[in-house]
């Protein structure tokens, strides 16, 4: 038997392979970057075929829209993503619910309940309902294996994409996997109805009605799923339903078993018929799910018969934030596990960018100009990587960090108010990402912004991924229409500071867009290659 210690992103690496899939799209983002990396340094082993594809692609809509072509020629393909990526990918992911697929098609979104390293802690449940297609949330680290392995078969039984929900507590803990057999990857082969993949409103229509015609079938594959478990217990005053990874919590509080009946949910739709079934022999529900109150808040909306429902709505669980074993003990009335206090010795740490690196010395030298503005009125917007720690002391430097991309755009629309100088901070592979248009925008109507793409040649902040513009952000920005004499770029060392100060100077007197480029590679990714 092939037994061997996973990651659940790992797990879900392997299960894709040992699945048949020929190609993973991704942008990384905590905390699903494991699964493409990992898929990426067996390549590098030479332990999977040469022809599978596994490079970054620019961003999660690209990847998304890369892994729906490869599903289109007929073969398997997974997309990953952080939850916030799915925002980004949204139009093409919602779409592809309405083309349906031709090979299997699995979406990988890692939500971050509790906000550990992201902007909001967005549940992509919504997401999978939103596009009526099935979702798999698994509870361990076999579970994300098998989820995998079999999601293709899923998503080609079914004619749509699946998407695999997990959370970063299951993403980055770790835990045996029993392998299943290898199975070869898809023929090329192109789908039977022409008009599939073509969304003319005709089509779409008729295709919209298909997915709708689905629903019943992908509600009976719930009823029937492994994932879905009806566990029996005695006491009848309660029964808990419990999604993915919280059935775990669930458990730590039972060792020798529940002693209520416990639905288990790893696939979705809901199995509403086990759903009645937990109601109607329960005198109360209690939710437990990793998340936004999606189960919950659907529950009392198609129960309806008085059953009460207990869960993150009625505060006896807490609205925000990840569950973990404590919480789910103490909403069941259990006393939590006395621990000894934090000492006193033991300090805070906040982050901060490391000693040398080149994104300090341009907010030393930004925050020595930004000083001599008269009503301390200028702004720096920023977004989101290494150099949103510029937000800390000691260089309290910038005003925003909303969304990737952002920056440029809320420079621009600060300068349309008025505000002068606007100046954007944003980061190689954020501007591949997500701010080439933005700067687009400003070119066209010559915004008077100061665009700083802080360039450390990588991805840094996800642990330095290859950045998808690297050597080519000069040439992006004059093809986008920025004057060549206001793209400026200096390496951003002690030595230059004075060079630095004075470009910076000059740009920020030019009424219109500039783009300075300070180029110097991260310490981090320079160290490791040396
Ligand atoms: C939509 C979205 N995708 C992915 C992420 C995760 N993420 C945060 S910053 C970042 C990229 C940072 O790279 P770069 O802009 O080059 O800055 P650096 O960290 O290298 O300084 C990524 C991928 C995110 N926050 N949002
Ligand atoms: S990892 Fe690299 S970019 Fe990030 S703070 Fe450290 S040196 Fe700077």
């Amino acid at each position: 038997m092939n037994k061997a210690l996973y990651l659940a992103d790992e797990a879900i690496a392997q299960g894709a392979l040992d699945g048949g899939m020929s190609g993973i799209y991704a942008y990384p983002g905590t905390p699903s970057t494991e699964i493409t990396e990992f898929v990426q340094q067996l390549k590098a082993m030479g332990e999977v075929n040469e022809s599978i594809h596994s490079k970054w692609s620019a961003n999660e809509k690209t990847a998304m829209e890369t892994a729906l072509g490869m599903s289109y020629a007929g073969k398997r393909a997974m997309v990953c993503m952080k939850h916030v990526g799915l925002n980004v990918a949204a139009d093409a992911f919602i779409n592809s619910s309405i083309t349906g697929i031709n090979g299997g098609l699995i979406v990988v979104s890692a939500d971050d309940p509790s906000m550990h390293s992201s902007q909001n802690e967005q549940d992509s449940r919504f997401y999978g309902k939103f596009a009526m297609i099935p979702v798999l949330e698994p509870a361990t680290q076999q579970e994300a294996y098998d989820m995998a392995y079999e999601g293709f078969e899923l998503s080609e039984q079914t004619g749509y994409p699946v998407l695999l929900r997990i959370v970063t507590r299951l993403a980055h803990s770790r835990s045996a996997i029993v392998r299943k057999a290898q199975k070869t990857e898809n023929e090329l082969k192109l789908p039977a109805d022409p008009r599939q993949f073509i969304l003319l409103p005709a089509n779409a229509r008729r295709q919209y009605a298909k997915l709708l015609d689905a629903q019943a079938a992908l509600e009976k594959l719930s009823e029937n799923s492994v994932y879905n478990q009806y566990i029996d217990g005695k006491d009848k005053r309660l029964g808990i339903v419990a999604c993915g990874i919280t059935y775990n919590y669930l458990m730590e509080s039972y060792p020798d078993g529940c002693p209520f009946p416990v639905l288990k949910i790893g696939q979705y739709p809901l199995p509403r018929r086990q759903m009645e079934k937990i109601a109607g022999e329960t005198d109360a529900l209690l939710v437990l799910e990793d998340g936004y109150p999606v189960v919950e808040e659907m529950l009392k909306g198609y129960l309806s018969k008085g059953v009460p429902v207990k869960g993150r709505l009625d505060g006896t669980l807490p609205r925000a934030g990840e569950l973990n074993p404590d919480i789910v003990g103490k909403a069941l009335g259990f006393d939590l596990p006395q621990t000894a206090p934090i000492s006193e010795t033991v300090q805070m740490r906040p982050p901060s960018l490391c000693q040398g690196c080149g994104h300090r010395d341009v907010y030393e030298a930004l925050n020595e100009i930004i000083a001599t503005y008269p009503n301390g009125r200028a702004r720096v917007f920023s977004d989101i990587g290494c150099y949103t720690l510029g937000a800390l002391a000691p260089f309290n430097a910038i005003s925003s960090c909303v969304d990737m991309g952002a920056s440029i755009t809320m420079a621009k629309g600060a300068a349309d108010a008025g505000l002068v100088p606007a100046l954007a901070v944003i980061g190689d592979s954020t501007f591949s990402h997500s701010g080439i248009t933005g700067l687009l925008d400003a070119v066209n109507e010559n915004a008077p912004i100061t665009v700083i793409i802080s360039d450390n040649e990588t991805t840094a902040m996800t642990g330095g991924q290859d950045s998808s513009a690297t050597g080519r952000i000069e040439a992006i920005c004059k093809g986008v229409g920025v004057q060549p004499e206001h793209i400026r770029v200096f390496v951003p060392l002690k030595k230059n500071y004075d060079e630095m100060l004075q470009i910076i100077r000059e740009e920020l007197d030019y009424n219109g867009v500039s783009v300075i480029i300070p180029r110097r590679e991260c310490i981090q990714t320079l160290k490791r290659k040396k």
